[in-house]
């Protein structure tokens, strides 16, 4: 995916208008959003639409999708066929529930990124145990693209490791979590990043004192 700036926007506002504002006040920095639960459980999947017509930009649906091959099928086709570019899936599920995204992005031509290790803390307690084991298995089944923790820079480093320097791995926790612009971009190849500048005074000074931080 060509992300402009390898910044993706995090859009968790939950009011359709905000978000637009927001978007719109930054969209000469950006060509790529990330639309998760709170934006689409409150304004409905129609926000894919609304900003891949009026932006064209790339879509990514962050629903962390967990469940069995045939209930993460449906969850895959609703959002490719509302307009989505790729879909997060958790990978824990194990092969066959990661295998039912990729084969609906497939008929769609869409991408699926794979979900390794979260960037809060929490995700030490059971995640990262697993977290090396399921970026193998998305290597393994030929999968492009990751996500993984700008938190804990070791562990983002450790995954760029296994799944190696063709992979694409996009990366949150930047900024309101911890993490370092710059830094990840060592061992990511774009950032992923929210309250940072959706919930700044000024989303575009934000965007660029962030784009500024990467020269
Ligand atoms: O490990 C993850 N951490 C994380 O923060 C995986 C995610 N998908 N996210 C999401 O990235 C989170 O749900 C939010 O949409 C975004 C980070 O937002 P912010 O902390 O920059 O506001």
């Amino acid at each position: 995916m060509n992300i402009k700036n390898n910044i993706i926007l995090a859009m968790d506002l939950m009011d359709i208008l905000e978000a637009y504002e927001v978007v719109e006040e930054i969209s000469d920095y950006i060509n790529t959003i990330k639309i998760g639960y709170p934006l689409t459980l409150a304004e409905g999947l129609e926000s894919i639409g609304i900003f891949k017509d009026n932006f064209d930009f790339n879509i990514i649906c962050d629903y962390k999708v967990a469940d069995i091959p045939e209930t993460n099928s449906k969850i895959a086709d609703l959002t490719f066929n509302a307009g989505a570019d790729a879909i997060i899936t958790h990978g824990f599920v194990g092969e066959d529930s990661v295998k039912a995204c990729l084969d609906v992005a497939s008929d769609y031509d869409g991408d699926v990124f794979l979900l390794t290790e979260m960037s809060h803390s929490g995700a030490q307690m059971f995640l990262q145990g697993v977290a090396d084991d399921i970026a193998k298995m998305g290597l393994e089944m030929g999968i492009k693209n990751y996500v993984a923790p700008s938190t804990r820079l070791n562990r983002l480093s450790e995954i760029r490791n296994i799944v190696g320097k063709d992979s694409f791995i996009i990366s949150p926790g930047v900024g309101t979590q911890g993490g370092d612009p710059k830094d990840t971009l060592e061992y990511a190849d774009a950032l992923i990043i929210g309250r940072s500048i959706y919930a700044s005074n000024n989303p575009k000074e934000a965007t660029e004192s962030i784009l500024n931080s990467l020269k």
